[in-house]
């Protein structure tokens, strides 16, 4: 646990320092994900980046992708993903590449562009039924630009945005719920401290086609607060406490794909990250956290 006041980011050791050459932060949960992920995917992939630290992998000329790479506005993957599977689909119309050429079209994007400024653009292409992957990294923050306060951050954080004696106001949107509002292909959540999980669901989203989302929740120490060693252990806390549900929707059903039994208080998981801290110390925040241990309770009522 931290022991002093968090003041976000750039306070802790895993902080980027601007203009060091070293684009990610050590211990990046999110980065941790995209790695299983890309384990699973293979190379025959064209990924299509909305802004965000993941921006960072790819610094023209180099990239560590083998596949290609396609960096857009942080409102526009989607659209820029219906222009890469059309110019593919004219492609094998035409006899120029062959089935077995063909590509994976994948976005990526954090959960500002998912939550919030890329929202239209995901609708409209659910609507088109577009055959494609939407892979979000949910650091719950604008963590690129210094952690604020997205459509993804819970109840109670701190962030630069909201430093306050009680954190965030709002809650946390319910992505995996608007999506599956669409009737996608396929929508799962994932951790990459679950890697297991995480790879039986990128496999099975591999072999359909249509709109699939992976939703990774990605423990972020800069943003969050913790050692970088910490990751693989808030991650799985997150899991044990319920406050992150692995499920998974096809065919018009969501299927819970961990159940935590018994489930622990979730605030083994809060008082672990300095974005917390404020429910702890000076004065411990009672009211607070029985309003998000109630929400968690809620989720897993009637299983
Ligand atoms: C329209 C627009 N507004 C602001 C920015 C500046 N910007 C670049 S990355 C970023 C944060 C994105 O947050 P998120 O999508 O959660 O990804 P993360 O940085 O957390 O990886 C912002 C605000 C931008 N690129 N485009
Ligand atoms: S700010 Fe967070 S999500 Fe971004 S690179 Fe650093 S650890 Fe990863
Ligand atoms: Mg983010």
């Amino acid at each position: 646990m931290q022991e002093r006041a968090f003041r976000g980011m750039r306070d802790l050791p895993s902080a980027r320092v601007l203009g060091s050459g070293t684009p990610m932060c050590s211990g990046c949960g999110g980065l941790q994900a995209l790695h299983e992920i890309c384990d699973v995917l293979g190379k025959r992939t064209v990924f299509v980046n909305a802004a965000g630290c993941m921006t960072l992998l790819s610094v023209y000329p180099f990239t560590p992708f083998r596949g290609s790479w396609l960096y857009t506005a942080m409102a526009s993957a989607p659209a820029g993903a219906q222009g890469v599977r059309d110019a593919l689909d004219i492609l094998l119309e035409q006899g120029r590449i062959s089935p077995g050429e063909d590509l994976e079209t994948v976005v990526l994007t954090g959960d500002g562009a998912a939550y919030g400024m890329g929202l239209s653009a995901t609708s409209g292409a659910l609507e088109r039924d577009l055959d494609f992957l939407y892979i979000c990294y949910d650091n719950e923050g604008y963590g690129n630009t210094g952690q604020q306060a997205s459509g993804a951050t819970p109840h109670g954080a701190g962030t630069a945005t909201s430093r306050g004696p009680a954190g965030y106001r709002g809650y946390k949107k319910d992505l995996f719920s608007i999506w599956t509002a669409h009737r996608p292909a396929y929508a799962a959540t994932v951790i990459g401290a679950e890697p297991l999980d995480l790879a039986r669901k990128i496999e099975k989203a591999k072999g359909m086609k249509g709109p699939r989302l992976i939703l990774a929740l990605s423990p972020c120490p800069t943003g969050w607060g913790f050692d970088p060693g910490e990751t693989v252990e808030i991650g799985r806390l997150a899991v044990k406490t319920g406050i992150w549900p692995l499920k998974e929707y096809s065919g018009g059903r969501v299927v819970r794909t961990k159940i935590p039994d018994p489930r622990r208080p979730v605030e083994e998981y809060l008082e672990r990250q300095g974005r917390f801290s404020h429910l702890f110390r000076p004065k411990r925040r009672d009211d607070l956290l029985e309003v998000i241990q109630k929400r968690v309770d809620a989720c897993w009522e009637g299983l």
